[in-house]
């Protein structure tokens, strides 16, 4: 049972997060050929970040109240499993300072490496805090969603776990101290907003089949990006039927509120923003100082750019 739990919930993504340790930590080596103990330790933290990432879904899918992840029924759809989700979540979760105290406990850097872990679970457990109370029953209110909250929820939610931390890992290996490298925190943390953007987008708009889960953004009211631009572009009564629509389990009311952004075009201004935001992290890349440092960055972009799951 232990065994099918992990098969289920820990393989079957896109690995960008796990394998951009290495590759990270590669590109920050300049070339030099790695030693077979290298390799093997950026694989351990990358499959650290992975355990991260699957605690997170299967305790997310719940929040959610989602139907599928990765093309198969959420974890707690599965008839035997349930609510035992929750505990099989924080196995996930626990088996993550036990792979660094099995692997890394000699190293200089592992205190480091085990705050790092603590804070960045602590950052993404805040945004999923905000994103969740934003959407309580009886509190629901689409006057307070903007730009600015959306950016709040998705830094922390997405940002710090799916970008900062591959980076974060590799330069801890590298040997470098964290503090010395907030700028590169920055440009992930831009990168990370830009890719929950892309997230938001394909909730409404991607193909279920490709990117494996079914959207429902629109049926729990969340504050996505989709729909702080068509508050921001909705003329009055298009407003009223925002207001009427959205958060509804129904399906007529789902679709009046997709018909609604296709009228204000809001997948134009998604892909008017997807190439600004890929203008600007280039830029803030090409100014950094190591060449290094800017192809750990322009890797990891490349990797999300136009992605469609
Ligand atoms: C993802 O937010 C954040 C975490 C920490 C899993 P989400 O609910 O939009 O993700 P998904 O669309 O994959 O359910
Ligand atoms: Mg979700
Ligand atoms: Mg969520
Ligand atoms: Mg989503």
């Amino acid at each position: 049972m232990f065994a099918y739990m992990l098969d289920y919930n820990v393989p079957g993504g896109k690995l960008n997060r796990g394998l951009s340790v290495l590759d990270s930590y590669k590109l920050l080596q300049e070339g030099r050929e790695l030693t077979e103990n290298e390799i093997f330790l950026a694989s351990a933290l990358g499959w650290c970040i992975e355990w991260l990432q699957a605690y997170f879904l299967v305790l997310d899918d719940i929040m959610d109240n989602s139907h599928t992840r990765r093309g198969q029924p959420c974890w707690f759809r599965v008839p035997k499993v349930g609510m035992i989700a929750v505990n099989d979540g924080i196995i996930l979760r626990n088996h993550i300072p036990r792979i660094l105290r099995n692997h890394f406990r000699e190293k200089k850097y592992y205190v480091d490496l085990v705050d790092l872990f603590n804070e960045v679970e602590f950052q993404t457990a805040s945004g999923q805090m905000i994103d969740l109370i934003t959407t309580i029953e009886g509190e629901k209110d689409l006057s307070k969603y903007s730009l600015n909250l959306h950016r709040r929820i998705v830094q922390y939610k997405t940002a710090y776990y799916s970008f900062y931390l591959s980076v974060a890992c590799a330069l801890l290996m590298s040997g470098e101290k964290l503090e010395n490298h907030l700028d590169v925190k920055n440009i992930l943390i831009d990168m990370g907003i830009y890719f929950q953007v892309q997230d938001d987008y394909l909730d409404c708009f991607g193909d279920p089949k490709v990117i494996g889960k079914i959207g429902t953004d629109i049926e729990d009211f969340k504050c996505s990006w989709l729909v702080v631009k068509a508050l921001e572009l909705c003329n009055d009564e298009q407003k009223k039927l925002l207001y009427e629509n959205y958060g509804k389990e129904d399906p007529a009311c789902v679709a009046k509120v997709k018909e609604l952004y296709n009228e204000l075009n809001v997948q134009g201004i998604f892909e008017e923003y997807e190439s600004q935001s890929y203008e600007k992290l280039v830029n803030s890349i090409e100014v950094h100082p190591s060449k290094a440092v800017q192809a750990v960055l322009k890797s990891f972009l490349a990797k999300i750019y136009k992605r469609e799951k």
